[in-house]
C-alpha cells in the first residue's frame, strides 16, 4: 500500500511544478508587452522635437523660399513658421519658436515704409498765389527753396524783363542750392542766376525774360521739370566753364535754347535729355568754342533755324551725340 503512494505524491509534485513553471512563463511574456508600449511613445516625441531645433536654427533660410510664392517675405515668412509648432506636441519648445518669429515679421514691415516715401515733384498746372520780389531773393550755400508753385513777378527795382542788360535775377543760387516748385512770372527780369553745383526742379517761366537763366559761375547745373516760354533771345545762358543738364523741360518761341556766351572758349558740356523744344529761330546750342559739347536724347523737337532743323550753331561736329531724338 505505501509504496504505491509514494509514486503517486511523485507524480502530484511533479504536475504542480509544471502548472508553477506554466504561469511563471505566462508572467513573462505579459511583461514584455508592458514594457513596449512605454517605449512607442518615447521614441516619436523624441524624433518630432529633434526636428523642430532644426528649423527654428535655419528659419530664414527655410521661411525664404517658402516666401517667394506668396510675394509677401515679412508675412509668408511669419506664416511658414507657425505650421511647423503645430506639429509640436510637446509644449517646451513652441515658446522658444513663437518668440523668434515675432522678432523678424517686426523688423521686416518697418523697413518697406522707408522705401516708398520718395519725394514726389509736384506740379505747377496751378499757381499758388503771387509774390512781388522787390529785393534778388538769394538761396544760400546748401539751402533749399521751395515756391510751392507760387508766382514769383519782378518788382521795377529788380528789371523789366526787357532785352538790356544789367538786370537782377529773380533768384540767385549760391552752390549747393536747390530750388524747386517755382513759376516766375512777367516780368522775370534777368530770371536765375547760378554759382557752383545747383539743382532746379519744375521752375517755369511763364514769360522769359532778359534770359531765364545764367550760369555765372563753374559748376554742374541740372534743371529737371518746367518750361520756358517766349523769350527775345536765349533761353539758357551759359558765361562760366559749366556741366548743365536740363531734362524733363519744355520750350517754346524763343531765339535760341541754349548760348554760351559770344566769344568765349572755355569747355561746356551739354546734355538734353526727354525734352521738347519748339520754334527757336537759331538753334539749341550755339557756341563758339572748339571743345564744347552736346549730347542729346529722347527728345522732341519742332521747327529749329533757318531750316526747321538746324540744331547745333558752331557746334564741333565730334562733340554732337545724339540719339532718339524726334522732329515734328
Ligand atoms: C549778352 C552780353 C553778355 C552777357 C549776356 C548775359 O551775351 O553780351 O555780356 O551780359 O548777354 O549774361 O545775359
Ligand atoms: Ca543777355
Ligand atoms: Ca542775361
Amino acid at each position: 500500500m505505501e509504496p504505491s503512494r509514494i509514486p503517486l505524491c511523485v507524480l502530484c509534485i511533479g504536475l504542480w511544478m509544471l502548472v508553477a513553471c506554466s504561469d511563471e512563463a505566462a508572467g513573462d511574456v505579459a511583461n514584455p508587452v508592458v514594457v513596449p508600449p512605454p517605449a512607442m511613445p518615447a521614441p516619436q516625441a523624441a524624433p518630432a522635437t529633434d526636428s523642430l531645433p532644426q528649423p527654428s536654427t535655419a528659419d530664414e533660410p527655410t521661411a525664404v523660399p517658402t516666401a517667394d510664392p506668396t510675394d509677401g517675405v515679412p508675412t509668408d515668412g511669419a506664416a511658414g513658421g507657425p505650421a511647423e509648432p503645430p506639429q509640436m506636441p510637446a509644449s517646451d519648445e513652441p515658446d522658444a519658436f513663437e518668440p523668434s518669429e515675432p522678432e523678424p515679421g517686426d523688423d521686416e514691415p518697418d523697413e518697406p515704409p522707408v522705401e516708398p516715401e520718395p519725394e514726389p515733384v509736384a506740379g505747377c498746372e496751378t499757381t499758388a498765389g503771387d509774390e512781388r520780389v522787390d529785393a534778388t531773393i538769394v538761396v544760400g550755400p546748401g539751402e533749399t527753396f521751395d515756391g510751392q508753385c507760387r508766382r514769383y513777378i519782378a518788382g521795377p527795382a529788380v528789371g523789366d524783363g526787357s532785352q538790356s542788360e544789367g538786370q537782377d535775377p529773380v533768384f540767385r543760387l549760391e552752390d549747393g542750392a536747390r530750388l524747386l516748385n517755382v513759376v516766375l512770372g512777367a516780368p522775370a527780369a534777368d530770371g536765375i542766376h547760378t554759382y557752383g553745383d545747383v539743382t532746379l526742379s519744375n521752375i517755369t517761366w511763364e514769360d522769359i525774360g532778359e534770359d531765364a537763366l545764367t550760369i555765372k559761375d563753374p559748376g554742374t547745373v541740372e534743371l529737371d521739370g518746367g518750361a520756358a516760354y517766349d523769350g527775345s533771345d536765349k533761353v539758357f545762358q551759359i558765361n562760366a566753364a559749366s556741366t548743365f543738364r536740363v531734362s524733363n523741360f519744355r520750350a517754346d518761341n524763343a531765339g535760341k535754347f541754349i548760348r554760351q556766351n559770344g566769344g568765349t572758349g572755355f569747355t561746356v558740356h551739354v546734355f538734353i535729355d526727354s525734352c521738347d523744344i519748339s520754334n527757336m529761330d537759331e538753334a539749341i546750342f550755339r557756341t563758339d568754342s572748339n571743345s564744347s559739347s552736346v549730347t542729346m536724347s529722347n527728345t522732341r523737337y519742332s521747327n529749329i533755324g533757318d531750316d526747321g532743323d538746324e540744331l547745333w550753331y558752331d557746334v564741333n561736329p565730334a562733340n554732337i551725340t545724339e540719339s532718339d531724338n524726334t522732329q515734328y
